[in-house]
């Protein structure tokens, strides 16, 4: 109801009148809240539905590679520690979820977009969890790219997407501790599990880099989304800030990060780091991820195997709302 009523608001008010595009740059310009029923450019809507489904769809997909793990975590410790992971993860999705449907896209269209390809999510879930130690790795990478990534979202111009990035980075910041703390487990274990920790390290830092999406000069949309202040930083600004504080997380656990050309940079106060293989990243993108297929088919059995729970929910509401009436 809400969502209908946005989306002819959308289309009324989609003149692009220029006294009220100056008045929103404004507001934007001022550090406003932007709410879902203020004034906003088309451009401004869709860039955001885009960003923050995508992102959403991106929590629901990241629940798979970890969830994969749950049954084989090595202590009853470990394991209610990532249920509870792989729960906010969850969680994070459902937030995001109605934080885009306030701009008029239902939550329906949504992950229809999803399931057909015509949505994205983020590359790094398209990677398989070969071992425990790749339980540490996402938490302290991903979830470390992540929070690098989000922080500043907290910021961002639209009120619901700024709120919900608050209480998800507080959680963020738990996901990231609880991974590290795994990899100074491993790291400090069994040769065997500092191989495994090195092993995972290898095959996750590259894959971390390229979450923060494509090099400024190739990016499309961060002109604007920095402009309207959707983004607070550019991809590589905030890929440069997780490599800065990663690495001596890396040395602390006797780990090497697999660059040859990683090197302090005293004049820059920070480092330099090797070439970006882009044309994986584009590939993964594109849907040639290595396990892309399994994921995209566990979401939609995921969503068919759950009709009956969302037919069950409706009916249960629409008898609430006739009893009331009555
Ligand atoms: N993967 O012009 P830009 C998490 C696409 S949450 C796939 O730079 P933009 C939590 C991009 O969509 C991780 N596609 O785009 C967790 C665009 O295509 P489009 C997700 C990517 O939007 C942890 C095109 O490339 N986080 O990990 C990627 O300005 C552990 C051009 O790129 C968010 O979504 C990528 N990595 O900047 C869960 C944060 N990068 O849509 C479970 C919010 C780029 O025009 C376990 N999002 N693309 O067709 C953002 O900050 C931005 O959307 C960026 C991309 C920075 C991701």
């Amino acid at each position: 109801m809400y969502t209908t009523e946005l989306q002819k608001t959308a289309t009324i008010e989609n003149l692009e009148d220029p006294k009220l595009l100056d008045a929103f740059e404004a507001r934007v310009a001022a550090d406003d809240f932007i709410e879902p029923k203020d004034w906003m450019p088309e451009a401004y809507r869709r860039t955001l539905t885009r960003q923050i489904s995508q992102h959403a769809h991106s929590e629901i997909v990241g629940m798979l590679p970890e969830g994969n793990w749950i049954t084989r975590a090595p202590s009853l410790r470990r394991k209610a520690i990532l249920l509870a992971k792989v729960q906010d993860e969850a969680g994070h999705g459902l937030y995001l979820y109605c934080a885009a449907e306030t701009l008029g896209t239902s939550r329906e269209e949504m992950v229809e977009a999803l399931h057909s390809g015509k949505a994205k999510y983020s590359t790094i879930f398209n990677y398989p969890t070969l071992t425990w130690a790749d339980i540490g790795a996402i938490g302290w990478l991903v979830d470390g790219a992540a929070i690098m990534n989000q922080v500043p979202l907290q910021r961002t111009s639209y009120g619901p997407y700024a709120r919900a990035m608050v209480r998800i980075c507080k959680e963020e910041s738990f996901h990231q501790r609880q991974g590290y703390e795994i990899m100074i487990a491993m790291a400090n274990g069994s040769p065997e599990q500092k191989r495994m920790a090195q092993d995972a390290l290898d095959r996750w830092w590259w894959p971390s880099l390229m979450m923060f999406g494509p090099p400024d000069e190739n990016s499309p949309n961060t002109a604007q989304s920095m402009r309207w202040r959707i983004k607070r930083e550019t991809n590589d600004e905030l890929r440069q800030k997780f490599v800065d504080i990663t690495v001596p997380q890396a040395e602390f656990l006797g780990l090497k990060v697999p660059d040859p050309d990683l090197e302090w940079n005293e004049e820059k106060g920070g480092y330099d780091f090797g070439d970006i293989d882009w044309e994986e990243f584009y590939a993964v993108v594109r849907g040639e991820g290595p396990v892309a297929k399994e994921r995209m088919k566990a979401r939609r059995e995921a969503w068919d195997e759950g009709a009956w729970v969302r037919e069950a929910a409706a009916a249960h509401e629409a008898k609430r709302k006739q009893r009331k009436a009555a």
